[in-house]
Formats: structure tokens, C-alpha cells, sequence
């Protein structure tokens, strides 16, 4: 799918995106014990269902499994963000990571962060996606004002993506297998091409999953270097309780940083992940989510997880 963006002039990052990468502590290594980030969960449905994923628990394409977060509302996201910005150093990004997928929760998306942009227009908006609506969702991302964003991609190949995805749900059709894997596939190509063309800032988390994918991340590396991308996550499978790839092994951490070792040549590569949960706050590693939990405004917290997801995905 082609999208319908406008790109700048040679795609070029403007300074202050420069400096904000800066300030970003997951972008940059050297940021990451110095600035805190703030997950808001308010987007609890997804609309591709990973063999990895239990929808109990949060999306891990940006999390540990194991760990449920509560959702908020836009409201409540704005009212929790002023009371923790005046609480936690630092604290320089707004990060959108699920529990499910950000663009599957547009309205909620956008209104966080427009609430949040009013009081504090100089926070670093940041969001996770799997990529799926990216090629119509890239230009309002950029008028919203976000200039990173990441995009896990787990292989470029439908015959590889078959084994990952059960499933994809686009313009209102279900589609399985290797037929659902090609659209999510060329999605998320057409949408990364679109935001880095916009001077957005794109990092990819690859999932390493043995035996399925892992001797072809080296070619997902180069194919989205290509593509513009600032920096690769390769991440381990870590296999969640209750989803279809419960009994896979996990990745060991000296294998992915095996693989990193052998991607940086071609890419920046992450080694600081700390895998963390959807509504995760302070400095990466050291997590102060549980110290304000409902702490702030009106304590509106909408029900868990399960109560919000399709059924079928669970
Ligand atoms: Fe959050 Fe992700 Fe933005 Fe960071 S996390 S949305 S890019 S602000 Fe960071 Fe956490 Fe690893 Fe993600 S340590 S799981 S890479
Ligand atoms: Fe994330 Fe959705 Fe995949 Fe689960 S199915 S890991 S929520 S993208």
C-alpha cells in the first residue's frame, strides 16, 4: 500500500529532532540513564494476533510477558502525566506501547496526545506499533507532532511471517496465514519508508524467535537501513503463558547479542532494551510504575485487558 504523505525536502531531520533523539532514552544509549519515560496504556486492542502474544498481558513487541497493566483514558492519561512530570526528573518522553497497538486505538492516541501537548509542549512524543495501519496513520502522526516511532518487524518473507501471525484484520477482513503476513509485511515496509521520508525517527524491534527468523534478521537489518530506520532492537522471544508459542524456547540474551554484534556493521543497534512493561515510568531498569498507580486526579481506570480485547484473540 502506498500512503499519501508529503515528504520534507531529502527527508532531512530538523535539529530539534536531533536534539530530542538526544533526550530519548531508548534512541540513545548514552540518554538512557540520564531520562525518564512515561508509558500512558490507553490502547488496549490490536489488530494482528502474534503467535507470541497472550492478550492478558501487554504488547511484546514493547514489553515482558507476565505483566498486566491497567488502561487509562485519554483524560486520566493527561491528569496521570502532569502528576508524574512533577514527581520524576527527567522525565523527557511520552511513550504510547499498548498494552495492544497504538493505531488500533487511533481516537485514544490522538487525544493523549493532544491533551499532553497542550500542558507541555516540549515533551518527546514516542510510539510502538506493529505497523499494520502505519501507511495511513504516518501523516497525522507527523501533525500530531511524533518524530519517533517503532516499528517491530519480524521478517520481510509472507512463508516466514505464516509461522509468526495467525492472523491480520484490515479494512474490516480477517485474513490467515502466509495471504494475512504479506499485508502486514507491505504495510509496514510502505509505512517505515513514509515516516523516515517525513524526517521521523524509526526504530525497528525484531523479535528473535529460534528457528523461525533468526537467520534471516541480518537481511531485515539491511532491508530497513535502506529504508532510513535509525536503529535495529533485536529483542528475545520470551514465551508467554497461554499464546501459541508458549512452549518455544526462549532466546538466550548471549544469542541476541550474538546477532547484534553481527548487525551492528550494517546498523546501530540497541543493547540497553529493558523489555519494559505498557505503562512503565521513570528511567529505564529502574521502574516506578507500581509508586503511582492510581495516584493522580480522578483515579478513572477502565477494566483490565481482557475485559477490552476481541475474545477471539485471547
Ligand atoms: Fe517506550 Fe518504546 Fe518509546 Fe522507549 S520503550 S515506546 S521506544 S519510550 Fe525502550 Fe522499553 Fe525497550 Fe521499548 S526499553 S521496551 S525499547
Ligand atoms: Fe502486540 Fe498485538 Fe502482536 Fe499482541 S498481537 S504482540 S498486542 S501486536
Amino acid at each position: 500500500m502506498n500512503c499519501a504523505c508529503n515528504p520534507v525536502q531529502n527527508g532531512n531531520r530538523t535539529l530539534r529532532v536531533l536534539g530530542e533523539t538526544r533526550r530519548h532514552p531508548c534512541f540513545s544509549a548514552g540518554a538512557g540513564h540520564k531520562y525518564a519515560r512515561i508509558h500512558l496504556p490507553v490502547a488496549p486492542r490490536c489488530n494482528i494476533s502474534c503467535n507470541y502474544c497472550n492478550r492478558k498481558f501487554d504488547c511484546l513487541h514493547e514489553s515482558r510477558p507476565g505483566v498486566t497493566s491497567e488502561i487509562l483514558s485519554p483524560a486520566s492519561a493527561g491528569e496521570k502525566y502532569s502528576f508524574v512530570k512533577d514527581r520524576v526528573e527527567k522525565l523527557s518522553v511520552v511513550g504510547i506501547a499498548g498494552p495492544g497497538e497504538a493505531l488500533a486505538n487511533w481516537d485514544e492516541t490522538r487525544s493523549t496526545i493532544e491533551i499532553i501537548k497542550k500542558s507541555d509542549p516540549d515533551v518527546i512524543f514516542c510510539l510502538s506499533t506493529n505497523g499494520l495501519m502505519l501507511p495511513d496513520y504516518a501523516g497525522r502522526l507527523v501533525e500530531l507532532g511524533v518524530r519517533h516511532v517503532t516499528v517491530t518487524v519480524n521478517c520481510l518473507e509472507p512463508v516466514i511471517g505464516e509461522k509468526i501471525y495467525k492472523y491480520v484484520d484490515y479494512q474490516g477482513k480477517r485474513y490467515h496465514g502466509a495471504e494475512g503476513a504479506a499485508i502486514l509485511i507491505a504495510n509496514q515496509q510502505a509505512g517505515i519508508k513514509c515516516l523516515t521520508a517525513q524526517g521521523v525517527v524509526v526504530k525497528v524491534n525484531i523479535v528473535m524467535i529460534k528457528g523461525i527468523n533468526d537467520s534471516h534478521i541480518p537481511e531485515i537489518v539491511k532491508k530497513v537501513k535502506e529504508q532510513g530506520v535509525f536503529i535495529t532492537n533485536i529483542m528475545p522471544l520470551i514465551p508467554a503463558r497461554g499464546s501459541a508459542f508458549e512452549y518455544m524456547p526462549q532466546t538466550p540474551m548471549k544469542e541476541v547479542n550474538k546477532m547484534r554484534n553481527i548487525c551492528r556493521g550494517d546498523l546501530r543497534q540497541m543493547y540497553h532494551c529493558t523489555q519494559c512493561r505498557a505503562d512503565a515510568i521513570g528511567l529505564l531498569g529502574e521502574d516506578r510504575s507500581l509508586e503511582f498507580r492510581g495516584l493522580w486526579g480522578k483515579q478513572e481506570v477502565l477494566p483490565p485487558v481482557e475485559k477490552l480485547v476481541n475474545k477471539e484473540a485471547i
